[in-house]
């Protein structure tokens, strides 16, 4: 008997470590369409575990904190580029990604600013940061010559205090929003030492009291019910928001503006942790999300777009047509980008954030 159950538990054990290959996938939270996750587990037979974020402050302490049991992730550039020089990354053996000659040359050589030869990333999604609205609400709240496309609907402290009985949501990151209050007082938005950062501080003192929450996902479901007007936050969320108001025929109009000053485009870059317990996996991973018709289920359902050329065909027309996803030359040459914060000015950053949100 001792010996069958010896033999019982190690046939367990052997079916249970063939069964057992996992992917540990730490995406953004609300941005891909979660059949994609199942079609991956069916064609590779491989368990895809899958777990979010909203913020790449939290996505950043655990990387350098080391020991995830990630695979993918998937850092802003501007955080993935002090991240690759902190070696939290292995370089991404590109024999194995045989889609890649998918990507767009025009994101390709975008993302070469925050890593160059695009050794160690693949990107996955990009858009701007700007302006969400429920334009019925907006307008009660401010007239029907509110400045829903101008930074001044939400940096202005006299346009917010009336917005403030609407609600308002801000993104939780210093990193977006420093930079649009850069750019709203004729700033540079990337810039880099503190002295001229440090001036958004009385700008965003005399509005924190009118935002309800700074949050960096609860405004897509809020916005999409009505119970917010406002919140500057990521274009495909609230254009998402926009979907599910539609869908649940609430009344609800929602739309995104980019800002006319100006707005931050970002790219969010599929990346490989140096202590993945399983590479492999996870190039497979970013292989099927290079793969055309997967990188446009994925931007269909998100309504952000990706840096997959071959994917446009698959698009739907609401994606690939509208300016404020894929924008025009005109829009596009009025978006910035960022860059990292040195270390010191990122910690004057992080309390002046903190200081900010406490209303102290
Ligand atoms: C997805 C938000 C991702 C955009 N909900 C932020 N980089």
């Amino acid at each position: 008997m001792k010996t069958t159950g010896m033999t019982l538990a190690t046939a367990l054990f052997l079916a249970g470590a063939a069964g057992a290959e996992e992917v540990h996938v730490y995406n953004w939270s609300d941005y891909i369409d979660e059949s994609l996750l199942k079609k991956f587990e069916d064609e590779t037979g491989i368990k895809l575990v899958y777990d979010v974020f909203d913020s790449n402050e939290i996505l950043e302490t655990k990387l350098l904190a080391g020991g995830s049991g990630y695979d993918v992730v998937v850092p802003t550039g501007s955080f993935l580029q002090r991240q690759i020089q902190a070696g939290v990354f292995q370089k991404l053996d590109k024999s194995k990604l045989t889609n890649l000659g998918n990507e767009w040359e025009m994101v390709a050589e975008r993302t070469q600013k925050y890593d160059p030869g695009n050794e160690y990333s693949v990107n996955y999604m990009w858009g701007t940061t700007g302006i969400g609205i429920n334009v019925a609400k907006v307008k009660e709240a401010l007239g029907d010559d509110a400045p829903v496309d101008s930074l001044a609907l939400v940096f202005d402290p006299k346009n917010m205090e009336k917005l403030a009985k609407c609600g308002v949501h801000m993104l939780d990151a210093p990193t977006e929003i420093i930079p649009a209050a850069l750019k709203y007082l004729g700033e540079n938005p990337d810039a880099q030492d503190y002295e001229t950062i440090a001036k958004v501080e009385p700008v965003l003192t005399a509005i924190a009291p009118f935002v309800q929450k700074f949050h960096s996902s609860e405004y897509i479901n809020a916005l999409a019910n009505g119970d917010i007007c406002v919140a500057f936050g990521w274009s495909g969320d609230v254009l998402m928001a926009r979907d599910r108001a539609a869908e649940a025929g609430n009344g609800v109009v929602i739309e995104y503006h980019i800002p006319k000053e100006g707005a931050l485009m970002w790219f969010d870059q599929l990346a490989v942790p140096v202590d993945a317990p399983n590479p492999e996996g996870a190039l497979k991973f970013i292989n099927f999300m290079l793969d055309p018709q997967n990188a446009a289920a994925a931007s269909n359902y998100v309504y952000y777009a990706n840096g997959n050329k071959a994917s446009q065909e698959f698009l739907n027309e609401d994606v690939i047509g509208d300016k404020a996803i894929y924008p025009d030359d005109a829009t596009m040459a009025n978006l910035y980008t960022m860059s990292p914060w040195d270390p010191k000015v990122n910690r004057q950053v992080t309390r002046l954030w903190t200081k900010i949100k406490s209303g102290t």
